[in-house]
């Protein structure tokens, strides 16, 4: 949301680490202005002060998950602070500022939760999120998250293959694509009044990614069921892609022969592509992505081709001009 900082103009994005400069800043988003500025502006992004308002609200540990594998995926990675990932969400249903999913996802009422598998499947149907939990393999794995407005965490997720679950509803041959579709209901989810984005979330990836192994239906975080803030009960992880590509608390997964629109490429096209794999050297018309601040840090790191995943996911992109199909 480029928000002017109207105080310390002189001050860097890495530079924000003063509790005192934060509060401030906080301060001036609540005014009007501000917040009608944030709401014309769709992508968000750059002012946004790193996570700290966690501190001002309550984030009761949810229920532990048993029966997960663990596994050696980010083993070498250090988790965000439980905090920062249950504190500083993009979750636009609820509002949007970073503390406002933690603050009012409450309302979201995520059991009984039913997921719809149709369209270009031999096995349509409604699958109750319990039974499904029974019959897939629940593994944690430890993903980077990278934001398009150039920010980065490290979560450690529980869920499964989205394969697992495309395998058992039998993609037919015209299946090329998978269309995700958040909750619509505005008593849930009051900030769907605002015509921020256009609503229900919708979300795509292309078949082959959404097979990748690497592609997860996340259903908790750190051990635990998934705090609403977060997408509860059942979110997409797609690593090496943008955060925004993470689609919350999905109700529908749709089988397609043509991509599917988006939210984000409906709210600004140039900005948000379809495939918004993390890339380095494409910057957002904005903002560079060559660089991303950590949260829960002081530090910026460079951000990595795919997000460190280059390995398990470049050969789907050979021969595709990135600059292109972005
Ligand atoms: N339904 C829905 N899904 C969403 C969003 C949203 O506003 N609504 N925000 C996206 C964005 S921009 C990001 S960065 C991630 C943030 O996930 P996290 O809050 O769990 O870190 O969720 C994505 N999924
Ligand atoms: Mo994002």
């Amino acid at each position: 949301m480029l928000i002017k900082v109207p105080e310390k103009s002189e001050i860097k994005e890495y530079d924000v680490t003063d509790e005192g400069i934060y509060v401030r800043r906080r301060d001036f988003m609540k005014t009007g202005a501000a917040m009608t500025a944030a709401l014309a502006i769709p992508g968000c992004g750059y002012s946004e002060p790193p996570a700290g308002s966690a501190r001002r609200v309550s984030h009761p540990r949810g229920q532990k998950i048993s029966g997960y594998k663990k596994t050696k995926f980010g083993e070498d990675l250090k988790p965000t602070a439980y905090k920062h990932v249950t504190g500083y969400n993009n979750f636009y249903e609820f509002g949007t500022a970073k503390s406002d999913p933690a603050k009012h996802a409450h309302t979201l009422k995520t059991s009984p939760w039913n997921i719809t598998v149709e369209g270009e499947v031999a096995k349509p149907g409604n699958y109750q999120l319990e039974d499904l939990m029974k019959k897939m393999p629940l593994e944690e794995r430890i993903y980077r998250l990278r934001c398009v407005e150039a920010w980065s965490m490290v979560v450690p997720w529980i869920g499964f293959q989205l394969s697992e679950l495309l395998k058992m509803v039998q993609p037919t041959s015209k299946a090329k694509f998978v269309e995700f579709v958040t909750l619509k209901d505005t008593q849930q989810m009051p900030g769907q009044n605002y015509s921020v984005l256009q609503w229900p979330y919708t979300e795509g990836l292309r078949i082959d990614e959404a097979m990748n192994p690497l592609t997860l239906l996340a259903v908790g975080v750190y051990g635990e069921v998934m705090p609403k803030q977060n997408g509860a009960p059942i979110r997409l992880v797609v690593p090496w892609k943008y955060g925004f590509k993470n689609i919350k608390s999905i109700v529908k997964i749709r089988l397609v022969e043509k991509a599917p629109e988006t939210s984000w490429n409906i709210a600004a096209a140039r900005e948000y592509g379809f495939y918004a794999n993390v890339n380095p050297e494409v910057s957002h018309p904005r903002w560079t992505q060559a660089r991303e601040r950590i949260i829960g840090s002081y530090r910026r790191r460079k951000t990595d081709m795919f997000n460190g995943y280059a390995d398990q996911v470049a050969s789907m992109y050979s021969g595709m001009d990135l600059r292109k199909y972005f």
